[in-house]
């Protein structure tokens, strides 16, 4: 088996301070911000993805892990901002309207960055409209939907057909607990995901077949 790089490695083990440390050393050898995201941390949050697909790591090794990765991000994000260099994707994420979970769109939030896409986090509680708004303003590749409650589903429908009213080229992911591949072909959504881990693999999926701005490298 490859040896990983030890920043990978400390994303893997939630090791925070490891990552900040490591994070630095990798910029004080000369590796690029860039780079580091995709080379080091990505590969590190999809073994965590895979790892939680098949039941090996649950809930809060996962959250460990993303706050290891976004210690690592802290201090890679001003760098790549100041040099303008963007992730070649986008997304919007929102908990749908009258719902105020959050902790799992969180973390398709983080995988999804894990993964090398800007996700702009439209919060708790969004309704259909904001989410369409949100498809016009920044034009994104994928727009992701949560919902945790089985009274909030009716306003994913909403949501998903608020944006494809819109006529923005984006592709629609949803999930969360109650949400199922049935729910979602119903009212078509373009992917669905049962975790965060296959939430990076879709998303993977569907900006990878339908725009030609750069290869992922997850
Ligand atoms: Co609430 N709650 N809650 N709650 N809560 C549930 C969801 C519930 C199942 C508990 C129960 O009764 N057993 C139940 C819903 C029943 C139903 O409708 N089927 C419930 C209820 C009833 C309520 C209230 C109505 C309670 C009340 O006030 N009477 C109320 C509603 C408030 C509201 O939203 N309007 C309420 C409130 C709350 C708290 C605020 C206290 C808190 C939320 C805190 C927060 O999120 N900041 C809370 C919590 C913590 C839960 C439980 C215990 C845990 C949810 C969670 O965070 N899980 C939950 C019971 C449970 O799930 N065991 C429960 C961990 C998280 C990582 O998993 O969110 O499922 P999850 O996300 C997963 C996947 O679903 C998926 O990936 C994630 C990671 O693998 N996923 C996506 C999620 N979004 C995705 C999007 C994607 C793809 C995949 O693509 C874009």
């Amino acid at each position: 088996m490859t040896e990983l790089h030890p920043l990978t490695q400390a994303v893997i083990d939630g090791d925070k301070a490891r990552a900040g440390e490591l994070t630095r050393q990798c910029l004080d050898d000369g590796e690029d911000a860039a780079s580091i995201i995709e080379q080091r941390l990505v590969p590190g949050m999809a073994v965590i993805g895979e790892r939680f697909q098949a039941d090996e790591i649950f809930v809060p090794e996962m959250l460990i892990a993303a706050n290891a990765m976004k210690t690592s991000l802290a201090i890679l994000e001003p760098l790549i901002a100041a040099s303008g260099r963007k992730a070649p994707y986008t997304a919007v994420i929102g908990t749908v309207h009258g719902d105020l979970h959050d902790i799992g769109k969180n973390l398709v939030g983080m995988m999804w960055r894990g993964a090398n896409i800007e996700v702009i986090d439209l919060g708790v509680n969004v309704s259909p409209e904001a989410f369409a708004e949100a498809a016009r303003t920044h034009q994104p590749d994928l727009v992701g939907m949560s919902a945790l409650l089985t009274t909030t589903m009716p306003h994913m429908r909403q949501a998903v057909a608020a944006v494809k009213a819109t006529g923005v080229a984006t592709k629609i992911v949803i999930g969360g607990a109650p949400v199922t591949r049935e729910f979602a072909d119903e009212v078509e959504a373009d992917g669905f995901a049962a975790d965060a881990g296959a939430a990076a693999d879709v998303a993977r999926q569907l900006v990878g077949a339908t725009t030609a701005k750069g290869e992922m490298t997850a």
